[in-house]
C-alpha cells in the first residue's frame, strides 16, 4: 500500500487518550449485557463484518437547485475523492468501498484506477448510472425521459449507457449496476402512465440482458423529483414489479429518502425481503422529501427499526439474503467526511442495536400478542448505549476511536486547501 492519507502515528496518538476510557466503558457495557445473556465479544465480531459504501459524489459539497457552497479542499476528480474515501476509511474502518457514478468520475483507465482505489485501501461498489441530466456532447437529451423517452433513439442512448457502466464496472471490479431514472411527468396528460412503464420495462430489459451472470441490477424507486407530478418508478410497488418481469438479477434498492412522509420503510424493507427483492439501501435521512440529509440525524429510531427488519431478515433468509449498504447524503453545510465519518457510526450504531435484540423474548411475545413486552424487547435494544462495542470495534481494526476529534487533529481539510484547485464561485473563501 502507498501512503494512505492520515498517519497511523496521529491515530495512534489520538487513540492513546481515549483507551483508559474506552476500557471502563466496553468492560461495563459487557457486564450490563452479560446480566441479560448477551456476549459482548459475539456482538462486537458481527460489528468487525459490518460495512457500509460511500458514494463517490459524496465527498463533494452537495447543493440545490438554489446554491451550491463549495469548501475550500474539496476534491475536484475521482483520484481526489478516492484520497477522500481513504480518510473515511483509515478512520472509521467501515467504508472500505466506494460506489462511482458515471460519467461523473469518468476516466481513460479503469484498471489504473481500480489498483490506485487498491492502494488506499479501497475497493469498488455499485455502479451507478447517469441519465437524469444532459452531458456535453450528448446525442440526444434527457429533458423528456431516457429509458422511458417516447423517443426511441434516447432511451437508445440511455440503454448504451447502462452498458457502458456495466463496462467499466466490470473493469472496476464491481458487482451491480444501480439504475435510479428522474423520468416522470410535471402535468396530468404529459405522459400515458401505462405506456411510459411499458418503455421503461422494454429499454430496462436491454439493460438487464447485458448483465454479466454473477451481477445484479439494483432498481431504486423515488417518488418525486425532478418530475413533480409522476415518476416511472416512483414507489416500491413499482420497483418489485420491474423486478419481477425484468429477472433474477434485479433487485429492489431502498432510498430512505425516495417515500412520502411517514412511510412505513421498515415494512417495506420486510416486504421486500418476503419476495426474496431487497437488493439494497442508500442510508440516509430525512424530514420533508429528499434532502439527503445525514443518517440518523432526523430519526435514529426509524434507521433502527430498518435494522431491526435486517436481522429479522437475515433470520429468515428468502433467495439469499445480500443487500448492499450504501450512504447517499447531500451535505451541503458540512465538512463531508465528517459527515460520513458520523454517518458511517450512526448506521452501525444502529445496526449493534438491532444485533441486541432479545429475538427470542420479542417473538414469544409477539406469540402471545403480548403487545408492550414486544415493544418492550425493541426499546430495551434501543436505549443501550452501543458507543463502546462499536469504538472497540474500530480500534481493533485500526480505526480511530474518536473518529471526528482524529480526523480535525489531522488537518487534512486545510492541507487539501493548499493542494488542491478551487471549485468554482465561493470556493477559497473561509
Ligand atoms: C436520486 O435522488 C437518487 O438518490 C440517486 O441515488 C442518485 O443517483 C444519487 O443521489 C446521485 O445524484
Ligand atoms: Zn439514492
Ligand atoms: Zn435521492
Amino acid at each position: 500500500m502507498t501512503d494512505l492519507p492520515i498517519s497511523a502515528e496521529l491515530i495512534a496518538e489520538s487513540n492513546a487518550r481515549e483507551l483508559a476510557a474506552l476500557e471502563d466503558d466496553y468492560a461495563s457495557l459487557g457486564r450490563k449485557l452479560e446480566r441479560t445473556g448477551i456476549d459482548i465479544e459475539a456482538i462486537k465480531s458481527r460489528i468487525a463484518s459490518f460495512s457500509v459504501a460511500v458514494p463517490s459524489w459524496g465527498a463533494g459539497r452537495g447543493g440545490t437547485r438554489f446554491a451550491k457552497f463549495p469548501i475550500p479542499g474539496e476534491p475536484t476528480s475521482i483520484h481526489e475523492k478516492l484520497e477522500d474515501c481513504a480518510v473515511i476509511q483509515q478512520l472509521s474502518r467501515v467504508t472500505p468501498r466506494v460506489s462511482p457514478h458515471f460519467p461523473w468520475d469518468k476516466v481513460s483507465d479503469y484498471r489504473g484506477l481500480r489498483e490506485e482505489a487498491a492502494s488506499l485501501g479501497l475497493s469498488f461498489d455499485a455502479v451507478n448510472s447517469n441519465t437524469f441530466q444532459d452531458q456535453a456532447n450528448q446525442a440526444h437529451s434527457y429533458a423528456t425521459g431516457s429509458l422511458s423517452s417516447t423517443i426511441e433513439a434516447t432511451r437508445m442512448q440511455a440503454i448504451e449507457h447502462n452498458i457502458e457502466c456495466i463496462e467499466i464496472g466490470r473493469q472496476l471490479g464491481s458487482k451491480e449496476l444501480t439504475v435510479w431514472v428522474g423520468d416522470g411527468t410535471n402535468f396530468p396528460g404529459q405522459q400515458d402512465l401505462a405506456r411510459s412503464l411499458d418503455r421503461y420495462l422494454e429499454a430496462a430489459a436491454e439493460v438487464y440482458t447485458a448483465l454479466p451472470e454473477d451481477w445484479r441490477m439494483l432498481l431504486e424507486h423515488k417518488m418525486f423529483e425532478p418530475a413533480f407530478y409522476s415518476t416511472v418508478i416512483s414507489d416500491w410497488g413499482s420497483s418489485i414489479l420491474a423486478a419481477q418481469e425484468l429477472g433474477p438479477k434485479a433487485k429492489c434498492l431502498v432510498d430512505l429518502g425516495h417515500h412520502a412522509p411517514n412511510v412505513n420503510i421498515e415494512q417495506i424493507v420486510a416486504r421486500l425481503h418476503r419476495f426474496g427483492k431487497l437488493g439494497g439501501f442508500h442510508f440516509n435521512d430525512s424530514k420533508y422529501g429528499d434532502d439527503d440529509l445525514d443518517s440518523g440525524s432526523i430519526n435514529p429510531h426509524q434507521l433502527f427499526l430498518v435494522f431491526n427488519e435486517l436481522i429479522e431478515a437475515e433470520l429468515n433468509p428468502r433467495e439469499g439474503f445480500n443487500p448492499s449498504y450504501m450512504i447517499d447524503q447531500s451535505h451541503n453545510v458540512t465538512d463531508p467526511i465528517e459527515s460520513m465519518l458520523s454517518s458511517a457510526e450512526a448506521i452501525t450504531q444502529c445496526f449493534a442495536k438491532a444485533l441486541l435484540v432479545d429475538r427470542e423474548a420479542l417473538h414469544f411475545a409477539q406469540e402471545a400478542n403480548d403487545t408492550m413486552m414486544a415493544f418492550q424487547a425493541l426499546r430495551r435494544a434501543y436505549n443501550t448505549d452501543v458507543a463502546p462495542i462499536v469504538s472497540q470495534a474500530r480500534l481493533e481494526a485500526g480505526g480511530a476511536v474518536d473518529v471526528l476529534r482524529t480526523y480535525r487533529e489531522s488537518r487534512y481539510r486545510s492541507r487539501k486547501s493548499q493542494e488542491r484547485k478551487a471549485v468554482g464561485l465561493g470556493a477559497g473563501i473561509v
